[in-house]
């Protein structure tokens, strides 16, 4: 299949697009390097070191002998959007290309306002270009489970079967999400649900859960392929920061006191939920979603294993939640849509953690400690 990856630079994007061209598929790449420009802004740098996107692409030549064609712009300028489609013409388009961070919109309004406008624009754009070049691309597009929030019901797979003062009907799930960024994937789940109604396109959407992890099997082929390892309070996912801040012998940052339960998933798992996604496409017209997450656990739970397997037995501090969330709660998930497909998960193992601790050692000189704690608060002062 011609598979396009737009955010082909970001932390999934990159190894995505590897993935898909070791499998046989000839994939492209869209970025404008915003999350690049997010960390002069913030005044960090990825835990490991991460190439330009030509030396990658470079790289990537000299080990599979596998071109990946690079098309530098911004989804929010549509004139790029429909010129990079028609050029391309892809069978799919995987869409990494949105600002992702919750803390990052959260930090005042312009950051809000970016946020949503980067996201929901972008998106729009690509659901016109897809419509008006080529109505059967499929579109592979990443949500997120906070999209749901921590409802007091089981969560399906996107949609919920609902009887009402004695009537049924198929509505999409209710979403109650806990940040602009959050929010920002809700809008477009629904844009992109009514263009699978109004205008017959075909859609997957997968809200995915926290990724861990930073190699694959192929970014581990070289130092030059390196995906990048976020560790910051903006950007680093809380598995991730957990690992890095018990390699800096710091204590583990638990938000409150850590009853909050996520979904999680193995960036392996990612890439690999990615293929099976794009090569089982939805019929036209169906907005198709999966909850593309393994297992669930509480900070609490993620800090004790982080924690226990950790040779300096690093100690967990809790800290006045910044953000606003339910920290003790129900959570059910539904998750056996790519599953079912055939997607064999990697659960969070002794093996990967020591591994990630080995990636954590070598780089953490390059860890800026201030840049640890989290500033970004959710409430206003009032
Ligand atoms: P990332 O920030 O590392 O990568 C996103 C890439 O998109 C960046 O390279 C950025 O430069 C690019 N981009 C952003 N806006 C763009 C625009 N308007 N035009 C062109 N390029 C643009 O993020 P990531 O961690 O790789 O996440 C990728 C996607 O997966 C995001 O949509 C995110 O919401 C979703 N997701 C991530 C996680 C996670 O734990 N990392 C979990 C669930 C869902
Ligand atoms: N948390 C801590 N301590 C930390 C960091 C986080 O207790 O040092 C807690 C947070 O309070 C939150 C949970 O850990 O309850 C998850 O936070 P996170 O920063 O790891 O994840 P989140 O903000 O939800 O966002 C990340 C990605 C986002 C993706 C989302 C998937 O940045 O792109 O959409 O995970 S999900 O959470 O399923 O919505």
């Amino acid at each position: 299949m011609r598979i396009l990856v737009l955010g082909g630079d970001g932390y999934l994007g990159w190894p995505t697009a590897l993935h898909l061209s070791a499998k046989g598929h000839d994939v492209g790449i869209a970025d404008n390097f915003v999350r690049r420009q997010y960390d002069h802004e913030l005044g960090v740098q990825s835990l490991v070191p991460i190439e330009p996107l030509s030396v990658r692409v470079r790289t990537w030549r000299e080990h599979s002998g596998n071109d990946l064609p690079v098309y530098v712009g911004d989804l929010t300028d549509a004139e790029f959007t429909y010129r990079m489609l028609r050029e391309f013409r892809p069978d799919a388009v995987v869409h990494f290309a949105e600002q992702r961070a919750a803390p990052y919109s959260m930090i005042d309004r312009a950051h809000a306002v970016y946020t949503q406008t980067n996201n929901v624009v972008g998106t729009l754009n690509l659901l016109y270009a897809i419509a008006d070049t080529n109505p059967d691309i499929h579109l592979v597009k990443l949500g997120t489970m906070g999209e749901y929030g921590t409802p007091n019901i089981d969560i399906e797979e996107g949609w919920l079967d609902v009887v009402h003062k004695g009537r049924s009907d198929r509505v999409l799930y209710p979403k109650r999400p806990g940040s602009f960024y959050h929010l920002s994937k809700v809008h477009d789940s629904h844009n992109i649900e009514f263009c699978c109604r109004a205008w017959g396109l075909r859609a997957t959407d997968l809200n995915q859960g926290v990724v861990y992890g930073q190699q694959t099997d192929q970014t581990a082929l070289d130092d030059r392929l390196a995906t990048r390892f976020d560790y910051d309070a903006v950007f680093g996912t809380v598995l991730n920061r957990f690992v890095i801040l018990a390699a800096l012998g710091r204590p583990l940052t638990v938000y409150g006191d850590g009853g909050q339960t996520r979904g999680l998933i193995d960036i392996r798992d990612t890439v690999e939920c990615i293929r099976i996604a794009a090569e089982n496409p939805p019929t036209a017209g169906e907005f198709r979603v999966f909850n593309q997450m393994t297992e669930s656990m509480s900070i609490l739970e993620i800090a004790k294993v982080v924690a226990d397997l950790h040779p300096d037995a690093v100690q967990v501090e809790h800290l006045a939640n910044p953000r606003v969330e339910l920290e003790s709660h129900y959570y059910n998930v539904t998750h056996t849509g790519l599953v079912e497909l055939g997607l064999q998960p990697h659960l969070l193992s002794e093996t990967l953690l020591t591994s990630l601790y080995a990636i954590a050692d070598r780089y953490k000189h390059r860890a800026e400690v201030e840049k640890l704690r989290p500033t970004v608060e959710w409430r206003r002062a009032r």
